[in-house]
């Protein structure tokens, strides 16, 4: 791993970097439980194990100090009429950031505490998201045509804790509602123990 500066290019169209160390494609199988409709999940998926989003990676030492980042694309997409989106997770030290670049494409970040607070921000080319330290992230793309592209950064020693969203998912859904994207409660999601 270099330990000297260095810099590479992430252009349009497709936005893949000009370097990486790690491409991760997340199908539909491994999204099994996410999505509110069972149902329409499994119809989807004994058709075929559709492609939902890529991250490309560089890889940095998993330590305090270093910067991991990389590029995530979520593709178009619905479940039933829940849109294609990432897993979502929680840092496994908390208390760790993460800042988020939209290059293409809409959408939402989908956050929440384990408090239970929860927020949702718009994500749009040019825009910029703070996630700050505690929030658990899951980016959602609502645009049907076109996949959501964003550059994302965070410290070297952050961690994924992916298992507290599979239990219960996020508090809040984002579904079509009547062509549009529509922000829902969660009916399998149910307050922290204690908060
Ligand atoms: C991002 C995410 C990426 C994919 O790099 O890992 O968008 O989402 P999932 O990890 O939830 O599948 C990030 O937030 N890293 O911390
Ligand atoms: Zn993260």
């Amino acid at each position: 791993m270099r330990e000297v500066p260095f810099s590479f290019e992430i252009q349009a169209p497709d936005y893949v970097p000009t370097e990486y160390d790690n491409h991760i494609q997340r199908k539909l199988s491994s999204m099994r439980g996410q999505y509110l409709n069972q149902d329409a999940y499994g119809d989807m998926l004994s058709r075929d194990d559709v492609l939902l989003y890529q991250v490309y990676e560089l890889k940095r030492p998993e330590i305090e100090g270093e910067l991991l980042h990389g590029i995530s694309i979520v593709h178009p997409g619905k479940v039933g009429n829940e849109y294609f989106m990432t897993k979502g997770h929680y840092h496994t030290i908390l208390e760790t950031a993460e800042v988020y670049f939209t290059l293409k494409g809409q959408g939402y970040m989908v956050m929440e505490t384990p408090e239970g607070d929860s927020a949702i921000e718009e994500l749009a080319k040019g825009k910029l998201l703070y996630v700050p330290p505690r929030w658990a992230h899951r980016s959602v793309n609502i645009n049907p045509e076109e996949d959501l592209v964003m550059f994302f950064v965070y410290p070297g020693n952050a961690g994924h804790d992916y298992g507290t969203i599979e239990t219960q998912g996020f508090k809040k859904l984002v579904i079509e509602k009547d062509g549009k994207p529509d922000i829902v409660d969660n009916p399998r999601w149910t307050q922290p123990e204690g908060k």
